[in-house]
């Protein structure tokens, strides 16, 4: 499939999904939107990949925002929708049982920061930036902001960034937790490509028990999660790449995981 605003690249187990609206430095239209839905869906269903990077095109952003001229005079309804339809999108992304690194080349700012932080893992450049400057607009985020910001630095900080729209570079981003890393901006996409390579490298099924027991657990409290965290170990022992990993140690050679 062509995109208009995406460009999407496979090399082995690994997808790479560029933003690519260089002249609006990455926004999302509704049209952008769809497309990575699309993109979504297509790695979701193709078994043979394990890991997807999220990027932007050029050296200035990563995604700079919703697109701001497709916001304007919108009837409340709308804005509901295209909040809720944004929202399922990256909420699929964050639950695909699949592993998404965002590498983070510039601006990250409102819509922008939320697809990063309903990616797996940040990586970002030391040119990057990211924030919430909906307040500026005199609106709030409606892509997961207010939830993942807040569950990623606490609230204390969320709400600083939130309400006074300042934003945050990387140094400060990574000191916060906001991103796990931050790189020279040359040596960002390799950095993003060995880690992927890293992820792959791994029982397939066990990284998606991992990623259901986060995500799940984070949803109540901790007996909750203690549970379902017990639940997802005894699952993890139907699998032959358990009994790969754990033969493999006992007899000193590396684990050949075969994604069972
Ligand atoms: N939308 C549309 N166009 C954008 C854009 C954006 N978010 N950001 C930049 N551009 C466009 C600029 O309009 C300009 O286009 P031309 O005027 O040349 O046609 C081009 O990109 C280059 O931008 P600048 O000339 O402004 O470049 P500068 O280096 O001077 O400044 C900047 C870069 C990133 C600091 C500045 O462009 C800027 O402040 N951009 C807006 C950043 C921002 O506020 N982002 C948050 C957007 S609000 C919701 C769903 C989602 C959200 C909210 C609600 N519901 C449905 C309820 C999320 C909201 C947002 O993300």
């Amino acid at each position: 499939m062509n995109y208009n605003n995406l460009v999407y690249e496979t090399d082995g187990p690994v997808a790479t999904c560029t933003f690519n609206r260089p002249k609006a430095l990455n926004a999302l239209n509704t049209e952008t939107m769809d497309e990575l839905a699309h993109v979504i869906s297509d790695f979701k269903s193709d078994n043979s990949l394990k890991v997807l990077i999220l990027t932007g095109s050029g050296d200035r952003a990563f995604i700079a925002g919703a697109d701001i001229k497709g916001m304007v005079g919108r009837p409340p309804l709308s804005a509901r929708w295209l909040s809720e339809h944004g929202t399922k999108i990256l909420r699929e992304l964050e639950t695909i049982g699949k592993p998404s690194i965002a590498a983070v080349n510039g601006f990250a700012l409102g819509g922008g920061c939320e697809v990063a932080m309903a990616c797996s893992i940040r990586l970002a450049s030391t040119n990057a930036l990211f924030g919430q400057p909906e307040i500026n607009l005199g609106i709030i985020p409606g892509y997961g902001g207010t939830q993942r910001l807040a569950r990623l630095v606490g609230a204390g900080r969320a709400l600083e960034i939130l309400m006074t729209g300042d934003p945050v570079n990387a140094e400060e981003a990574h000191r916060i937790g906001l991103v796990n890393k931050v790189c020279e901006p040359d040596a960002l996409m390799d950095e993003a490509r060995t880690l992927a390579g890293k992820l792959a490298s791994k029982s397939k099924p066990a990284i998606e028990l991992i990623l259901q027991a986060v995500h799940g657990g984070l949803e109540g409290g901790l007996d909750e999660g203690l549970t379902l965290e017990t639940e997802k170990f005894g699952l993890v022992y139907s699998t032959e790449d358990s009994q790969e990993g754990l033969s493999a140690f006992i007899e000193k050679r590396p684990a050949d995981f075969q994604d069972r």
